[in-house]
C-alpha cells in the first residue's frame, strides 16, 4: 500500500507518518509535561505568599495545557529527522501534503488554540483577581516603594520618618505598595511573594500582597534601567509582628537621634 501512488484515495490521517507522529505526540507530551514543570516549578522556590502559590501552580497548569502543542512539534519534528532521507531528484508528490489543504485539520487546529487562549485567560484572571483583592483591605498597611538608579527606598508612611534601604514586613499582614520611580522606568518585583509591578517616573502604581512566610526574601529590579540593572537588589525581611515593632522603634530612635 503506497501512499505516494494512491494519495487521492489514502485519507491523511491514514498515512504511516502520520500514525508515527501520533504514538510519538502521546510518549513525548508527558514527558514534556513532567520534566518541564519539575524543572520549572523548582526553579521558582518556595512560595512566600499565597499568591506566589496560586501562580506557581497556574504556572504548573500552563505547561501541561501547552505540554500537547509543544508534544506535537516534538512529534512531528522526530518523525521527520528520524523517517525521512534525502530525497534527491525523486521529491514527493504534491498530493503527499494533502494535510496542510485539509479543511478540517485546519478547523481543529484553530479551535483548539482558541479554547486553549480560553482556558489560559480565564485561569489567568482568577489568579489576578486574587492577586489584588488585598488592594482593597482596609486593615492593609501601606509602604512607599522608590525606585531610583540602582538602589530602592522604603518608606513607612504609617510610621513617619522612617525610611529603611531593605524591606521590612510584619507576618501575615496584608500590604500595599505604592511603587514610583525617581529617575528612569524599573520594575518592583519580590520574587518568592510573587509581586511585579512597574515604577514610573512621575506615577505611583500599586501593587498588593500578604507575606505568610517568616524569613529572608528577594527584591529585585525587573526592568532594563541602565549599567547597573543587575545590582539593582535587596532583601525583604519578614518577621513576627513583636520583632516588627521592636524594629520600627529602633528605626524612629534613629531618625530622631540623627
Ligand atoms: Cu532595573
Amino acid at each position: 500500500m503506497s501512499t505516494t501512488q494512491n494519495s487521492q484515495k489514502t485519507r491523511w490521517w491514514k498515512s504511516p507518518d502520520v500514525k508515527k507522529t501520533f504514538i510519538l505526540w502521546l510518549i513525548v507530551t508527558p514527558i514534556i509535561g513532567y520534566v518541564a514543570t519539575t524543572v520549572q516549578v523548582r526553579a521558582m522556590g518556595a512560595p512566600a505568599s499565597e499568591v506566589m502559590a496560586s501562580v506557581k501552580s497556574l504556572m504548573a497548569i500552563f505547561t501541561w495545557a501547552a505540554s500537547p502543542v509543544a508534544g506535537l512539534v516534538a512529534a512531528m519534528a522526530l518523525t521527520s529527522l528520524l523517517g525521512k532521507r534525502h530525497y534527491g531528484d525523486n521529491p514527493p508528490a504534491e498530493s503527499e501534503h494533502e494535510i496542510a489543504e485539509s479543511a478540517k485539520a485546519a478547523s481543529v487546529w484553530v479551535i483548539v488554540s482558541t479554547l486553549l487562549c480560553l482556558f489560559a485567560l480565564v485561569v489567568g484572571l482568577v489568579v489576578f483577581q486574587k492577586d489584588s483583592a488585598s488592594l482593597l483591605d482596609a486593615k492593609a498597611m501601606n509602604i512607599n516603594a522608590t525606585g531610583q538608579q540602582w538602589v530602592w527606598n522604603f518608606d513607612y508612611p504609617d510610621s513617619p520618618g522612617v525610611r529603611s534601604a531593605a524591606l521590612y514586613l510584619p507576618v501575615d499582614k496584608p500590604v500595599v505598595f505604592h511603587v514610583t520611580s525617581k529617575d528612569v522606568k524599573h520594575s518592583f518585583w519580590i520574587v518568592q511573594m510573587g509581586v511585579k509591578i512597574d515604577a514610573n517616573p512621575g506615577y505611583v502604581t500599586e501593587a498588593a500582597v500578604t507575606p505568610n512566610k517568616i524569613g529572608v526574601f528577594d527584591i529585585r529590579c525587573a526592568e532594563l534601567c541602565g549599567l547597573l540593572h543587575a545590582y539593582m537588589q535587596t532583601k525583604v525581611h519578614v518577621v513576627s509582628q513583636a520583632d516588627y515593632d521592636a524594629w520600627l522603634k529602633t528605626q524612629a530612635a534613629l531618625e530622631g537621634a540623627a
